[in-house]
């Protein structure tokens, strides 16, 4: 799928981009020192010509988005994360549940265009037990046949399954018999230890992370792959989170999607820290980019880096920007100032000014057609 614009000449004046250019350029993998000096450089064109030459050979000009919608059945959740300014304590102000016919309420409404996916993730409940989600799960799928469902975070499953006191295989299986389809990518945070502890350290460690994806991996569940970054990070930790993530990758090539997410500081404990600025996460892209080689897929989630940033981020290595949404609460929780939503017209727009394709994909990234208010999948 060759680019329909032709390309200009890569050009540096930084030389420790050079060797890493020549890899680039004739496929080969970089290594950790490659993704710090990448991190170091403040060429950032130089940067994005790489990571777009990587994203037009795999891509050519088409950009994926589709037409989803989030569900967050509980925001109470025991870990307490500093990270999180969604997460509250049973009984605490804000704290919500979802009864489950709620949830099926939600999500039948909100938005016109008839959703391809539901994205479904929520706090850790201390209470709730695993048959609820699976009757929520199965629910859904009995009214929404048609509708993929990416539902559950590995710290959700893993946390399930010992409440449940299963095994996690045994936990997905459960998952994909009612209806799971894929998982989403979140609650990868940063793998390093060092950093975990202060940003989440009631969550599961790296390693269970990357196991639990790698098991539903070999279940056939595909997944996504989030890394939260601008918080108390070093670039070593960046770089070591997705060179972790791109040996599972070799393993089980079960991951589609890795996707950058910018921490958002406003009411966590981490208040303090600025947030990031959009040389940051477009760097970030671009690096993401270069260091997966193994991942299809690179999304700048719209609703985390802004539309603006996210349409940049298409000529700087991104090839998919998500979907509608329609109602979005761990961001804007955090104090993100972005649309609860967008139409499907919005991101065709966004897209196409980028000077790129719009392509409507399901979850697992096959054309969906439209007619009037019906869709069909090209399996
Ligand atoms: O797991 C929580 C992160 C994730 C904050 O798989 C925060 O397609 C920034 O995973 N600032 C949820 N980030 C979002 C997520 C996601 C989003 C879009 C698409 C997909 C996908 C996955 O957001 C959480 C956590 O890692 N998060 N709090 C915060 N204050």
């Amino acid at each position: 799928m060759p680019p329909t614009h032709p390309r200009h000449p890569f050009q540096t004046n930084d030389p420790s981009l050079q060797p890493i250019a020549e890899k680039v350029l004739a496929g080969n993998r970089l290594n950790f020192d490659d993704g710090v000096a990448l991190y170091s450089s403040s060429d950032i064109l130089a940067i994005g010509w790489l990571a777009n030459y990587v994203r037009e050979k795999l891509h050519g000009d088409t950009a994926y988005f589709n037409v989803n919608r989030h569900i967050n059945p509980t925001n109470v959740c025991v870990a307490s994360c500093r990270l999180c300014a969604f997460g509250r304590k049973k009984d605490a102000p804000g704290s919500y549940t979802m009864a489950l016919e709620e949830a099926w309420q939600t999500a039948a409404t909100g938005y016109s265009e008839a959703v391809t996916e539901f994205h479904i993730v929520g706090g850790l409940h201390p209470d709730l037990p695993f048959e609820y989600f699976l009757d929520l799960i199965r629910g859904l799928k009995q009214r929404f046949p048609q509708v993929h469902i990416k539902a559950f975070t590995m710290v959700e499953v893993a946390y399930l399954a010992k409440r449940a006191k299963l095994s996690i295989l045994d936990t997905l299986v459960a998952m994909r018999d009612a209806g799971v389809d894929s998982l989403p990518g979140g609650g990868a945070e940063i793998f390093s230890d060092r950093v975990r502890h202060i940003i989440c350290d009631h969550k599961i460690d790296g390693d269970e992370w990357l196991q639990t994806a790698a098991t539903a991996h070999k279940l056939g569940l595909k997944s996504n792959a989030t890394m939260l970054y601008g918080h108390v990070e070093a670039d070593e930790d960046r770089v070591d989170h997705l060179l972790r993530l791109r040996a599972v990758q070799d393993e089980t090539g079960g991951f589609q999607t890795f996707i950058p997410l910018a921490f958002h500081p406003d009411h966590t404990v981490l208040e303090h820290i600025p947030r990031t600025t959009g040389m940051m996460d477009i760097q970030q892209i671009a690096i993401s980019r270069l260091l997966l080689d193994n991942f299809p897929h690179i999304k700048a989630y719209w609703q985390m880096m802004t539309p603006k940033i996210a349409q940049i981020a298409l000529r700087f290595g991104a090839d998919d920007i998500d979907g509608t949404v329609v109602e979005e609460k761990i961001y804007h929780d955090a104090g993100a100032t972005t649309p609860q939503g967008m139409r499907r017209s919005d991101l065709v727009r966004l897209i196409t000014e980028a000077g790129r394709v719009p392509f409507e994909r399901d979850t697992l990234y096959r054309a969906v057609t439209r007619s009037e208010d019906t869709f069909t999948v090209a399996v």
